[in-house]
């Protein structure tokens, strides 16, 4: 099966105006002498998705990309919900991709695998390509939970919004012990977790199963990407810190 690598930008709660378009011509200029080969993608606080949407239809990004949302309500239409934003509001503002379950959003804001589920299924509604974050704390790790985590927290994904919704979008496997970090996952940790996600999805459904890509996310910077990026059923990454600098960007994409 072979599947378009996917490299995926997490901007969590930084960028302003000025850095969205400064990201957007350094990132459009690096892409315009050397086109990457991987479809790549931008994932922003919804405040900023304007700053590159009518630019990005003006002008695109040579090479299949698309900017995204960090999150999602679960509440469909519109309504009395204070401080949440819609599928339909991300899709209205351009957005593509939106990151879902995100394991911040799990442990700061108490998302339930419920809530997430919801969540999928609210985006893929709406239009959305939703990329669903799955992952183990360290505790989970060091008691030999971690395949127990990631297959509860997708059979909650699969029971509520189906596989469809994942095939539409992405899958990202993201312990939580390398978030941040500055040290990624070893390969020999990321590989078999990978293997576990692949058969579930591939259980669910062994056609579907097997085109959707899983991503992996944790520490991921242009030394490391290519060596994480080469593993089976590795098809991607999820980037967070490095993803704040279009060069370093640029160049795990690059190394893909
Ligand atoms: C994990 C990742 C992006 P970072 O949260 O989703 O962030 O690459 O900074 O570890």
């Amino acid at each position: 099966m072979s599947r378009i690598p996917l490299v995926v930008g997490n901007w969590k709660m930084n960028g302003s105006l000025a850095s969205s378009d400064a990201w957007l011509r350094e990132f459009r200029e690096l892409c315009r002498k050397d086109a990457v080969r991987c479809e790549s993608g931008l994932c922003v606080p919804s405040a900023y998705l304007l700053a590159f949407t009518p630019k990005l239809d003006s002008e695109p990004v040579a090479g299949e990309f698309h900017v995204g949302a960090e999150d999602v309500s679960d509440r469909v239409g519109t309504g009395a919900f204070t401080g949440e934003v819609s599928g339909d509001m991300l899709r209205d503002l351009g957005a593509w991709w939106c990151i879902v379950g995100h394991s911040e959003r799990r442990t700061l804001y108490g998302e339930t695998d419920e809530r997430v589920a919801e969540k999928v299924k609210a985006a893929y509604d709406a239009g959305l390509h939703p990329i669903l974050c799955v992952g183990e704390t360290l505790e989970e790790r060091n008691a030999g939970r971690t395949r127990e985590v990631v297959l509860r927290q997708i059979a909650a994904v699969l029971s509520v919004a189906g596989i469809e919704a994942l095939e539409a979008g992405a899958v990202a496997y993201e312990p939580l012990w390398a978030i941040g970090t500055g040290v990624a996952a070893g390969t020999d940790q990321i590989e078999p977790v990978h293997a576990v996600i692949r058969g579930a999805l591939e259980e669910a459904d062994p056609v579907k199963g097997g085109a959707i890509r899983i991503l992996y996310g944790g520490s991921v910077k242009p030394q490391n990407a290519a060596e994480i990026i080469a593993l089976p059923d590795v098809d991607g990454a999820l980037v967070g810190g490095a993803s704040l600098d279009a060069g370093n960007f640029y160049r795990i994409c690059a190394a893909v």
